[in-house]
C-alpha cells in the first residue's frame, strides 16, 4: 500500500515536471513567434527613415534692423536610386511651409508644431530639389532649398 502511495506522488512530480516543461516550451514557442513576427515587419518594407526640420535664424543689424532666413535642416539628403525613405519634416520655425519637390508631382505643407510625413522613391539619379514656396529666395527670407541627392 505504501508503495503505492509513493508511487502516485511520483506520478504527481512527473506530471507536474511535464505541465512545467510545456508551460515553459510554450513560452519560448510564443516568444520566438513574437521575434518571427517583428523581423517579418522590419525587413518586409525596409524602408529608411530620414528626419528634418524647419528652422530659422535671425539677427539684428547694427541699424537695428532685423534680418532672418528659413531653412530646411539636414540641407541636404543621399538616397540610392529605387531606396524607399519616409521624409519625416517638423515644423519648428515659421507658421508654414508649402513645399514642392521639383522634378516630382509630391507636394505638401509642413506647419509649426506638426509633422509632415513625405515618401520618397527616385528612379533616376540626380539632385531634386525640395523647395519652400513661401520662402524660395532671398527676398523672401529664404532660400529655403533642401537637395536630394539621388546616386
Ligand atoms: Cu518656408
Amino acid at each position: 500500500m505504501k508503495f503505492l502511495v509513493l508511487k502516485k506522488e511520483t506520478l504527481l512530480y512527473f506530471l507536474t515536471a511535464v505541465i512545467m516543461l510545456a508551460a515553459i516550451s510554450a513560452w519560448f514557442m510564443l516568444k520566438a513567434g513574437d521575434t518571427a513576427v517583428f523581423n517579418q515587419e522590419s525587413s518586409e518594407g525596409n524602408v529608411r527613415e530620414i528626419h528634418m526640420v524647419t528652422v530659422e535664424f535671425k539677427t539684428k543689424l547694427k541699424d537695428g534692423k532685423e534680418v532672418e532666413v528659413y531653412r530646411w535642416d539636414p540641407g541636404s539628403i543621399v538616397l540610392k536610386t529605387g531606396e524607399k525613405a519616409k521624409l519625416y519634416i517638423s515644423g519648428i520655425n515659421g507658421d508654414e511651409h508649402p513645399f514642392y519637390i521639383e522634378g516630382t508631382d509630391i507636394k505638401g505643407t509642413v506647419k509649426k508644431g506638426k509633422e509632415t510625413i513625405v515618401p520618397l522613391e527616385f528612379d533616376k539619379p540626380g539632385t531634386y530639389h525640395l523647395i519652400c514656396q513661401m520662402h524660395s529666395d532671398r527676398e523672401t527670407n529664404g532660400p529655403m532649398i533642401a537637395d536630394i541627392v539621388v546616386n
